[in-house]
């Protein structure tokens, strides 16, 4: 049905600047690409043994600017270095310190209970003034995190096996800190998954908002209008304490879990920004969406993308073979209605910072964000028109 490429100019009021979610600012003064002197400059802050060879961009962060770092050094060869995007996270100190306190956690749990398989947390690299960050000459804030060896991550689903380990890795990351009270750790990014105020945000900004109308534009617009009560109902869950508040991941896409090269195991979840209390089940819900999409999320052919059941199945087998021990019969119920919000969730919030300007997301041409919300929105419809097949597994696996 939907066949335009998108390449026509858009026409907008202006940038939006200003919301109530009060983070979202235009952020191209804080993704200037670094000079590499610069960079090895920054990388050397941190790095205690050996010396810096290269500093390259690495991984599809869409927030923070990520850099993969090689040493000289024999035995640790690599770190990533990364800038936060302080325009989003407003107050990094507080991601160092939920990291310092969810890495001390699961630091003791596995040496308490250790598991019978490898399992890695990532580590806050300190600098050589013994400090979690360091800010450069522009204000800028970087800190390095640990490169789990012999891992790497993969942006779309391999096969079954892949699903059962991305689904054990959030199942055992959960059950890590199931233990860790949520009042612990600081809410790093208020407003994160709160689908009514991405959806509050969303109807301020297309207000203020005069965007060139395409069938594409059309079709995000009437997509939303059609679901707006629907996106209350986490929220609502929450409230009348039907979902307890935990403690979550808040990204847990498949390319932030690590597989093990040689084994091919899952054996670490990396991107711990935004672990803060929230429900467990916006990561599941992120965690298939993002892993039952064999297209991936930055195709263009949104005509194709499709949730694949099997992939599903296979994600929460692996899930609740570690998981089963916390979840309650409401963490059940709200399961799938979990899948089908967070994947319309962020294709909401991919069409708002198309309408507001891309300010929020990283692109890399004007309407990125546009088709990145097809590709949601086209995901949403494939796990509804499923509903009764994704509710039956999930009945299934109880
Ligand atoms: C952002 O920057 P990255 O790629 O780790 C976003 C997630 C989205 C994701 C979509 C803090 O994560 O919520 O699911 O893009 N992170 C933030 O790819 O907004
Ligand atoms: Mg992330």
């Amino acid at each position: 049905m939907l066949k335009l490429k998108l390449r026509y100019p858009l026409s907008l009021s202006g940038n939006y600047v200003g919301s109530s979610i009060g983070q979202i600012m235009k952020t191209t003064e804080n993704i200037k690409t670094q000079g590499t002197d610069n960079l090895i400059t920054i990388a050397e802050q941190f790095t205690l043994q050996g010396k810096v060879i290269s500093v390259k961009a690495f991984g599809s962060g869409n927030i923070n600017d990520t850099f993969l770092v090689t040493l000289d050094s024999p035995r640790e060869q690599y770190f990533v270095l990364q800038r936060i995007n302080t325009q989003v996270f407003r107050q990094p100190q507080l991601i160092m310190q939920n990291m310092c306190i969810y890495t001390e956690h699961v630091r003791k749990r596995l040496q308490h209970t250790p598991l019978n398989r490898r399992w890695e947390v990532p580590r806050v690299l300190l600098t050589k003034d013994i400090q979690d960050h360091w800010r450069d000459a522009n204000g800028s804030f970087w800190r390095a995190i640990s490169f789990i060896q012999g891992s790497q991550s993969f942006d779309t689903m391999q096969n079954q096996e892949y699903a059962k380990e991305i689904g054990y890795a959030l199942g055992m990351f959960h059950n890590l800190i199931s233990d860790l009270p949520p009042e612990k750790l600081a809410d790093t990014l208020e407003g994160f998954h709160i689908t009514p105020r991405y959806l509050q945000y969303y109807e301020e900004v297309s207000a203020k908002t005069h965007v060139q109308k395409s069938p594409e534009v059309n079709y995000c617009l009437q997509f939303v209008s059609d679901r707006k009560i629907f996106a209350h109902i986490l929220e609502n869950a929450k409230v009348t304490g039907r979902l307890p508040l935990r403690l979550m991941h808040g990204d847990p896409k498949i390319n932030n879990v690590m597989f093990d090269t040689a084994t091919q195991q899952a054996v670490s979840v990396i991107d711990l920004d935004t672990v803060k209390p929230g429900l467990v089940h916006y990561d599941i819900g992120d965690c298939l969406r993002s892993g039952c999409n064999p297209v991936g999320e930055e195709t263009e052919q949104w005509e194709s993308v499709h949730f694949d059941t099997e992939l599903c199945q296979g994600i929460l087998q692996g899930y609740l073979s570690v998981a089963k021990e916390f979840l309650t019969e409401n963490d059940y119920i709200y399961m799938y209605d979990a899948i089908r919000l967070i994947a319309f969730e962020l294709g909401l919030r991919f069409f708002a910072d198309y309408l507001a300007g891309n300010v929020y997301f990283k692109v890399k041409y004007p309407e990125h964000n546009l088709a990145r919300a097809l590709v949601q929105f086209k995901l949403t419809e494939s796990i509804e028109s499923q509903e009764k097949t994704i509710r039956a597994i999930i009945r299934d696996m109880k």
